[in-house]
């Protein structure tokens, strides 16, 4: 594969999860559409209310689409906004992980079973106790753990809260402080609850120290996901307003992690957002951008490329399609 590929230009798909279950790449993808809400930055222009699967036997081969596998209408506790999910797989059983707001516009993550990969998924009847903010993405320790992985600032109401506890309104830090975590927590054994508090998921810069609130070009915003290379854990995620695709390495699921470098240089389009997988011996990383929408940001189409690490496991940075208009 040499040029990045979009997989699905009949329909706005967006914020890719990716497994590779029973040999095949599951792609687990926000479901963009034109709701006619006005973009702001609360993020209320990202109105989707469902979500689809989409599965391939090989990268350059045919997507298949399992259509729609939930719905807004079949969640007890939905307000409004599916945003972006991820899928687990733990003894029979898969596990659609997912943001949405209640009925008092907070947002807190569901989960929703099935006995197949590409669903559709059943939904508990509460979100996750505990739960908050946005973009779950959770990741297999291979010895018996997951680990939830999650936070979003401004829309995704990170702000929101300080030690897991709802605060009376959202602050950001100021410029010279520690920048706000994203948040890594291990799940229970049945997969469908917090095991632990959430804690802290620190990135730090070259000297050791935190990256700071006013570091906006390294700085976490949203969009994590988790992946080993060589033994090491890659923290990766998006800083948001200054739209890069940014890395971390670490030793352990729980970090600390040290910031490496730029992924994905900014798409067109507001939002970056991606997953890593490997599949049959080389690497690849899924993402969106707004070109075939013409830049409207909340029509965002999925693609994929190769990605590729040097001899001393640092991710080569990709050029994004705002840089090529
Ligand atoms: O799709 C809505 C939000 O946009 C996601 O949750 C964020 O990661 C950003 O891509």
């Amino acid at each position: 594969m040499k040029e990045p590929r979009y997989l699905v230009p009949e329909d706005y798909m967006a914020d890719p999860a990716v497994h590779v279950f029973n040999g095949k790449l599951y792609i687990y993808p926000s479901h963009d559409w034109e709701s006619g809400i006005p973009e702001n930055d609360n993020g209320d222009h990202f109105n989707m209310k469902d979500y689809h699967v989409f599965s391939m036997d090989d990268i350059d081969g045919p997507v298949t689409d399992h259509g729609v596998v939930l719905d807004t209408k079949d969640i007890p506790w939905a307000g409004r906004q599916l945003w972006d999910s991820d899928c687990a797989y733990k003894d029979g059983t898969y596990y659609l992980y997912f943001p949405l707001k209640d009925k008092t516009d907070i947002f807190r993550i569901g989960v929703a079973v099935s006995h197949r990969p590409e669903g559709p998924f059943i939904p508990r009847e509460f979100p996750i106790r505990g739960s908050y903010s946005i973009d779950p993405a959770v990741f297999d320790d291979g010895d018996g753990n997951f680990y939830m992985y999650f936070g979003g600032l401004w829309g995704g109401q990170l702000q929101r809260y300080r030690n897991n506890k709802a605060q009376e309104c959202g602050v950001l830090p100021a410029d010279d402080e520690p920048a706000l975590c994203p948040k890594v927590v291990r799940l229970t054994g049945d997969m469908l609850e917090f095991a632990e508090e959430p804690r802290d998921l620190v990135v730090l810069d070259e000297n050791g120290h935190p990256l700071l609130a006013g570091d906006n070009q390294r700085r976490f915003f949203e969009a994590s996901w988790m992946h080993t290379y060589n033994g090491k854990y890659y923290f990766s995620y998006s800083t948001g307003d200054t739209h890069r695709i940014c890395y971390a390495t670490g030793d352990h699921p729980y970090g600390p992690f040290t910031y490496q470098g730029v992924i994905l240089t900014p798409v067109v389009g507001w939002t970056t957002h991606h997953a890593i997988v490997e599949f049959k011996g080389k690497w690849y990383l899924f993402h969106h951008d707004s070109v075939p929408s013409g830049g409207k940001t909340w029509l965002r189409s999925l693609k994929v490329c190769e990605l590729e690490y040097d001899e001393a496991g640092h991710i080569r940075t990709i050029e994004g399609t705002a840089g090529k208009e």
